[in-house]
């Protein structure tokens, strides 16, 4: 039985799964494999140094999937920020219809991609920042729990609260983010009125992911306890894998007496991070993961994963509706 919900029906997938955009994984191998599967794959348009390759990864990525897929555009504080607006042309010229946006100030790009017609999920991590969205005429909510990788907000709100009050005052559809990684997930994601899920770490660890099978496999050892808030100081809060690193760099945090991002820098250097994946060192710099960390116990291909995912959800629901009974039945099978 398909699923049909305000998510797969506008943009056209098979599966209310979606692939959130991730920065030096997010390649056109993870996305097509995601789409292929009945999700949705995101291309992370960042990944690209420049518009002009973000173009090229975006044909890469039509030659490996006839499905719909999207691309992530993450607005991140920086002293010289990417060409938003140059990257933003690229996605619409390419006749991209869905965009994941993120971060700071997305008002501008946001206005120049409806302008275009395309369908917007906007990633937040507080209501009130869904809300600023919604004003902005986005369609999707992408609704970022405080268990989620990367970055977590600063008011530290778990998804148990966030959906339901995302449910009780948004009035646009949104979508659960932050600590899914099965059916089950899903089906309470659907149970607390999301409109499917959104999942970054759970997709990292699949044999189409292109980073080093050494950390797919910290991933599978690794426990909820296991991931680092940095950078809370600077209201920058990050949820990353929890290495000597990640501890080094909270120490210095919680310690420095200058209070100055210089001293923590050198620990989070994005640099770094980006080795990690290539050269499977997990120790090498930081990297993003979610608490979900402690759910994922394998490597499956993005087409196991979904598939799973699907009769995990169909088996969740339907153990449920039975455990309605008829008004004066005892409930006890004849
Ligand atoms: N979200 C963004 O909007 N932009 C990014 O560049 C980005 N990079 C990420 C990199 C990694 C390695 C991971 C694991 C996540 C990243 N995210 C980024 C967040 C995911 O899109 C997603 O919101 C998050 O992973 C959801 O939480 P989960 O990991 O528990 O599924």
């Amino acid at each position: 039985m398909p699923f049909n919900t305000a998510l797969t029906r506008k943009l056209g997938i098979k599966i209310p799964v979606v692939q959130g955009g991730m920065q030096w994984v997010g390649y056109a191998e993870l996305a097509s494999a995601v789409s292929n599967a009945g999700g949705l794959g995101i291309l992370t348009a960042l990944t690209q140094p420049t518009p002009e390759d973000l173009r090229k990864e975006i044909r890469r990525c039509r030659t490996m999937t006839a499905n719909p897929f999207g691309v992530n555009l993450t607005l991140l504080p920086a002293l010289s920020p990417p060409d938003y607006p140059a990257y933003a042309r690229v996605i619409i010229e390419e006749g991209i219809r869905i965009v994941e946006t993120a971060g700071n100030s997305p008002g501008p790009v946001i206005k120049q991609l409806k302008l275009a017609d395309c369908i917007i999920l906007h990633k937040c991590t507080s209501i009130r920042h869904a809300q600023s969205a919604v004003k902005l005429g986005v369609d999707f909510l992408s609704i970022d729990g405080f268990e989620c990788a990367g970055h977590v907000g600063e008011s530290d709100i778990t998804n148990f609260i966030l959906l339901s009050r995302a449910r009780q005052s948004l009035g646009v559809p949104f979508i659960a983010s932050g600590g899914f990684a099965d059916g089950q997930g899903l089906a309470a994601a659907l149970s607390l009125g999301a409109e499917g899920i959104n999942m970054g770490t759970r997709f990292m660890c699949t044999v189409e992911a292109p980073i080093h099978q050494k950390i797919k496999e910290a991933i599978v050892e690794a426990q909820e306890t296991d991931t680092e808030l940095v950078l809370r100081r600077w209201r920058n809060t990050s949820r990353l894998f929890k290495n000597k690193v990640a501890e080094e760099a909270v120490r210095v945090e919680r310690e420095s007496q200058t209070g100055k991002f210089e001293e923590v820098a050198p620990f989070v250097s994005g640099k770094r991070g980006r080795q990690v994946f290539l050269n499977g060192d997990k120790d090498f710099g930081v990297w993003t993961a979610g608490q979900v960390i402690g759910l994922i116990h394998d490597i499956p291909t993005c087409d196991e994963l979904v598939k799973r995912i699907e009769r995990e959800a169909i088996e969740t629901l339907q153990k449920a509706l039975s455990l309605l009974v008829e008004e004066g039945s005892s409930g006890e099978k004849p």
